[in-house]
């Protein structure tokens, strides 16, 4: 069994940008520029943005973070989104979700400028990565993809299950799983309503499990020798952590690693190459390499 580094394969992308950053830097060109949008007070959320605030630095980009309390109305959070839209000097941002429940997500998310949508949520870069055009592609996946390359993890003409189907992880991860440029892989996507789940997770070479539900997939549900990802990143409380929580993926790791070819940890595994992915879009955005 080999265990997947997602920390340290971060750590090593983000001095690979912050390379060629300088060398952007030292040649007249302009250092990349993330914004991101906070509504609100939500613990994770506090967390995911400090996290890439500090990716930011690791990388050498300018980084803004503008903070609303959860009382901002959805037009004033529109207006927001259509300063940054206008800022030149901003390369990229992104509006952290969840937001609060007056304010539409759908609606804020497509008026983002799609040519600095660096989450890769506007419409028009989830359809282009659909049909596999240079875009802006979902950070989680796009991490995912990347892990199972640097490991040299075959996925052409492999058996993919992918548990969950939300907009940010489960469809694009299946998108992207069976594109032939990417995965080219044969790809299942099951859900809450899906009949034997547990039968097509025990066909699968690779599970993806993206359903934000501690410790589902179990032993009996893995094929010996299979790869399993676990996106899972479930807050639980915990007494003995200093934060007073820790992070529960949705792979119940004990049990179902000893059968596994290769596992990713949580935490260390993809939560770490989202946010490093979230750094290549807007190196991309800053080189105005897809757009303009
Ligand atoms: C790690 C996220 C659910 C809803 C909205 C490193 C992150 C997490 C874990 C992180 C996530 C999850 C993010 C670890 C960003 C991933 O060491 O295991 C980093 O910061 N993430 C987000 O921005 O919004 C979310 C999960």
């Amino acid at each position: 069994m080999t265990l997947i580094d997602g920390k340290a394969t971060a750590t090593q992308i983000k001095a690979e940008i912050a390379e060629e950053v300088k060398q952007i830097v030292e040649n007249g060109g302009k250092r990349p520029h993330l914004a991101a949008i906070l509504v609100g007070h939500d613990g994770g959320s506090e967390t995911y943005v400090r996290n890439k605030v500090l990716a930011c630095e690791a990388c050498g980009f300018k980084s803004t973070l503008l903070r609303f309390e959860d009382t901002i109305s959805e037009a004033e959070l529109l207006a927001e989104v259509d300063k940054l839209n206008r800022d030149e000097d901003v390369d990229g941002f992104i509006v952290q979700l969840p937001l609060p429940k007056h304010i539409s997500e759908q609606k804020v998310i497509e008026a983002i400028d799609y040519r600095k949508d660096v989450d890769g949520f506007h419409p028009i870069n989830v359809g282009r990565m659909a049909i596999g055009l240079p875009c802006y592609i979902s950070a989680t996946p796009k991490g995912i993809l990347e892990l199972l390359r640097r490991y040299h993890i075959e996925t052409s003409g492999r058996k993919c299950v992918i548990l969950g189907r939300s907009n940010i992880v489960g469809k694009p991860m299946a998108q992207l799983m069976m594109q032939k440029q990417y995965g080219d892989a044969t790809v299942t996507v099951c859900h809450s309503h899906s009949r034997d789940l547990k039968k097509e997770c025990q066909e699968a070479d690779i599970i993806i499990a993206a359903i934000g539900q501690p410790n589902f997939v179990t032993a009996d549900m893995v094929k010996e020798g299979a790869t399993v990802i676990d996106v899972g990143t479930t807050r639980v409380p915990d007494a003995t952590k200093k934060s007073g929580f820790r992070l529960n993926g949705d792979v119940k790791f004990d049990e179902v690693a000893p059968k596994c070819s290769y596992i990713t940890p949580v935490p260390g595994g993809v939560g770490p190459m989202t946010i490093c992915m979230l750094m290549k879009n807007t190196l991309s955005a800053g080189k105005k390499e897809f757009y303009q």
